[in-house]
C-alpha cells in the first residue's frame, strides 16, 4: 500500500469547509501568512500610511533603557519572544539592552524552522557577541518547560497581534502566557492605539492596494492549495474603522452571483452578489481598556511606552 501524505494543511482546508459555508461567511487572518502573504505583509510594513511598524520602531530605538530599568531584573534573565518576524524591531531592543550591560539570554520562538534560522542569522550579523538560545515549536509547549525554570523572564509579544483576536480569545491567548509566567516576569506586548479615524483608516484602505492584495491572497491559497477555480475579478476588498469601538474590521465581497469548486474539498460553494467573507479584526485598545485587561488578568500595568504620537503602545506588564 501506498501511503500518501496530503500536500494541502488540514486546519486550513477544514477552515475554509467551515468557513465558506456558514451563514455569515469568514476565513482567518491568520491564513494571510503563507510565504506569499508574508512577502505581501512586508511591502505593507513598508508604506507610510501603515504606522504601526515605524512606531514602534521608534519606540523600541529610543526606549530600550527606559524599558530595561523598568524591568528591575537584578540576576541574569531570559528574553523570550512569541513570533519574532525579521526580528528588526527586537534588535533595537536587544542592542540597547547589551550596551548597558544587561546579562540576557535571547530565546526567539516560531513554529518554522525557516523562520527561526533566517532570524538567528539576522540577529548574530549584527549582535555577534548575542547570547541566543532558538527554539522551534508549539509557544505554549516550550513556555511550559520554560516555566519550569527559575530564571527570571521578559516575554515579548511585539508588533500589535493581539489586536487580531476578539475579546474572548484575547482573554484566552494572554491568560496561557500568564499561566507560563512566574511572579516578577514581564511581559512586553505591542498594541495598537485609538487616534483619529482617518489615519487608521488609510492604514488599511491603502491607496496602492496592497492590504487589498494581502486579503486576496487568502482566495488565491484556496486556488492554489484546495485546486479551486475562483475568479479573483469577480471579488473586491472592503474594510471599516468604527470609532466607537476601535475595531477595524475586513472583507472581502462578491461582485456577483456566482460559484466555484474546489477539487480537494470536492465541494461547490455559492456566493450572492454583494455577499461578504469577513476576514480580519483588527482592533485598536484606549488605554482604558489595556488596563482594564491587564487587571482582568491579575497583571500590573508597569507602564505604557508610546511613540512621539502617541500611536501605540509596548505596554509592559508585571505578573
Ligand atoms: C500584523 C496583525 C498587526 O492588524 O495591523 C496589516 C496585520 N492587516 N494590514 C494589523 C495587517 C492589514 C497587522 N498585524
Amino acid at each position: 500500500m501506498k501511503i500518501t501524505t496530503p500536500t494541502y494543511n488540514l486546519a486550513f482546508a477544514e477552515d475554509v469547509l467551515k468557513g465558506l459555508t456558514d451563514k455569515k461567511k469568514h476565513l482567518s487572518s491568520r491564513y494571510f501568512y503563507d510565504d506569499e502573504g508574508s512577502h505581501i505583509f512586508q511591502q505593507i510594513m513598508k508604506m507610510p500610511e501603515y504606522y504601526p511598524t515605524n512606531c514602534e520602531f521608534e519606540i523600541l530605538s529610543e526606549q530600550s533603557e527606559n524599558i530595561l530599568e523598568q524591568l528591575n531584573f537584578k540576576e541574569k534573565f531570559n528574553i523570550v519572544e512569541f513570533g519574532s518576524g525579521d526580528g528588526t524591531k527586537t534588535k533595537q531592543l536587544l542592542q540597547a539592552f547589551l550596551n548597558k550591560n544587561a546579562d540576557f539570554t535571547y530565546v526567539p520562538i516560531d513554529i518554522s524552522e525557516e523562520a527561526i534560522l533566517i532570524l538567528e542569522e539576522n540577529i548574530r550579523a549584527s549582535i555577534p557577541e548575542i547570547q541566543m538560545n532558538s527554539k522551534v515549536g508549539d509557544y505554549f509547549d516550550i513556555l511550559e518547560d520554560i516555566s519550569k525554570e527559575e530564571t527570571p523572564n521578559l516575554f515579548l509579544f511585539l508588533g500589535g497581534n493581539i489586536g487580531n483576536y476578539k475579546k474572548d480569545d484575547a482573554l484566552d491567548l494572554l491568560q496561557k502566557f500568564a499561566s507560563g509566567m512566574k511572579k516578577g516576569d514581564k511581559l512586553l506586548m505591542g498594541i495598537d492605539l485609538q487616534k483619529s479615524p482617518r489615519t487608521i483608516q488609510k492604514a488599511y484602505d491603502d491607496p496602492h492596494g496592497i492590504t487589498k492584495m494581502f486579503n486576496m491572497n487568502l482566495l488565491q491559497r484556496i486556488n492554489r492549495e484546495l485546486e479551486a477555480d475562483i475568479d479573483l475579478d469577480q471579488f473586491d476588498f472592503y474594510c471599516h474603522y468604527n470609532p466607537e469601538n476601535g475595531k477595524v474590521n475586513s472583507y472581502l465581497f462578491s461582485l456577483i452571483k456566482q460559484k466555484f469548486y474546489s477539487k480537494i474539498l470536492d465541494t461547490t460553494f455559492t456566493f450572492q452578489k454583494d455577499e461578504m467573507i469577513w476576514t480580519e479584526l483588527s482592533k485598536k485598545y484606549s488605554l482604558a481598556e489595556i488596563e482594564e485587561l491587564a487587571s482582568t488578568l491579575d497583571f500590573k500595568v508597569v507602564e505604557n511606552f508610546l511613540d512621539k504620537k502617541g500611536y501605540f503602545a509596548d505596554s509592559l506588564w508585571e505578573k
